[in-house]
């Protein structure tokens, strides 16, 4: 059987069914009433969807690993199984308020090409590994793409151990209590180097489906920086305290936060910046707040942009303001990154071959691959979602699309797991 005809053997055995009902059976874990799902990092929600995972895995004789971040690597072997393997996956995790297919989609676009490899009859000369990162959204333990950035060596685990969630739980104790309910074969004291990785997503934005295109070949990720700002003043009583005698933490926060919108105002409207926690303390409405905490995530497709706009973030968020004190620290620092033209390349003809329709753009989410990217040769393909929307219950994704990319991944990934593929 000559190369065509096995990539066609392989797509023509990717299962639409079996994909889309896998994403129903996933979304049951964390399932909201509105349709969508929350299943934070490390929660009963999560572990039970890993347990599924590794279930599937496991009736399908795959080797099923961990490490010390509670990555989930499933591999299926490959003719020199001892070759490094070519990469895939995303994250299971999501959102409080999330949908069906962020993240999950690349996981299980990934196991639906290790089951269709069994089902076509195909051997890969290098192995291909299935991956699920831990704590991708961040939402529940800030920052997020923990388990890709401790991966790539960009942190250390122990440096995250002491991070807690909103209700004082640390991420210690959520990591021993996941590893402890995983039955793998072994946990890895140092990462799995791998040839290649793709990761398989849905695009998040409206470009695909408003121009038609049912496959997006990932060009690279824009620079992302998440900070948290703390402002300190001191709790009085509402009603007793004049105005000019109050060390009002939110009042200072709010010209604080003002002053930083006005920073952040793009006339090519390409920076993105969002404040999308808040705390406050005491949190009752009758007494001043003595303390405000809230994050900005920030992100630019240039460094330099990203540069200039955190030293104007550190000089307004460092001193005093309105009689209170305002310290800021920065959580996440990731700068752009462009996937190498011999991947991109690789999609596109992959896209090109089926056929489906494709083209090159950006990615405005950042993604386990932005990580990844620092230590092997990195792509993505982004398939449409309903009116763009993600990180909301409504997100949707169509069946036909999901199998499309999970076709596309599938030819990109056996290309890449040829022994003299370069
Ligand atoms: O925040 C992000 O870009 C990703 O979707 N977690
Ligand atoms: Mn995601
Ligand atoms: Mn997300």
């Amino acid at each position: 059987m000559n190369a065509e005809d096995r990539i066609a053997r392989l797509c023509g055995a990717v299962n639409e069914d079996r994909l889309w009902k896998r994403h129903m059976d996933l979304a049951r874990f964390g399932a909201l009433e509105s349709g969508g799902v929350n299943r934070q990092t490390l929660s009963r929600a999560d572990i039970a969807a890993r347990k599924l995972l590794i279930d599937w895995a496991r009736q399908r004789g795959y080797a099923v690993e961990t490490d010390a971040i509670a990555n989930l690597y499933i591999r299926r072997r490959g003719r020199d199984n001892e070759a490094l393997p070519v990469a895939t996956g995303s994250h299971i995790d999501s959102q409080p308020l999330g949908g069906k297919f962020d993240g999950i989609y690349g996981v299980l676009a990934g196991c639906e090409v290790l089951e269709s490899l069994d089902d076509a009859g195909i051997e890969t000369d290098h192995p291909i590994t299935v991956v699920a990162w831990t704590n991708e959204e961040g939402s529940r333990f800030a920052p997020g793409a923990m388990g890709s950035m401790v991966y790539a060596g960009l942190r250390a685990v122990d440096a995250l151990r002491s991070v807690t969630d909103a209700e004082g739980t640390t991420l210690e104790a959520a990591l021993d209590a996941t590893l402890a309910a995983m039955q793998t074969d072994r946990r890895l004291a140092t990462r799995p180097p791998f040839k290649a990785y793709i990761e398989t997503h849905i695009e998040q934005g409206p470009v695909l489906e408003a121009r038609g295109i049912e496959i997006g070949a990932v060009t690279g990720i824009q620079g992302t920086r998440w900070f948290e700002v703390e402002v300190n003043g001191r709790s009085a009583h509402a009603g007793t305290t004049p105005m000019s005698r109050r060390a009002d933490a939110m009042s200072a926060a709010v010209d604080i936060i003002a002053d930083l919108r006005r920073m952040a105002a793009d006339p090519e409207d390409r920076l993105r910046f969002t404040i999308g926690r808040v705390n406050v303390v005491p949190n009752t409405p009758n007494t001043i707040p003595e303390q405000v905490r809230f994050t900005i995530d920030m992100r630019h497709p240039e460094q330099r942009v990203l540069e200039d706009r955190t030293r104007d973030i550190v000089a307004r968020c460092t001193g005093t303001s309105g009689g209170c004190t305002v310290s800021v620290r920065e959580l996440l620092t990731q700068k752009p990154c462009d996937f190498p033209e011999s991947i991109v390349s690789r999609v596109e003809s992959a896209a090109k071959a089926l056929p489906v329709s494709c083209m090159r753009m950006p990615s405005g989410a950042f993604h386990d691959a932005l990580f990844v990217a620092s230590t092997c040769p990195t792509g993505m393909i982004f398939v449409p979602c309903r009116d763009g929307i993600s990180h909301n219950p409504t997100e949707h994704a169509e069946p036909a699309h999901l199998a499309a990319g999970a076709r596309v991944l599938a030819a990109t990934l056996v290309g890449l797991a040829a022994a003299d593929a370069k």
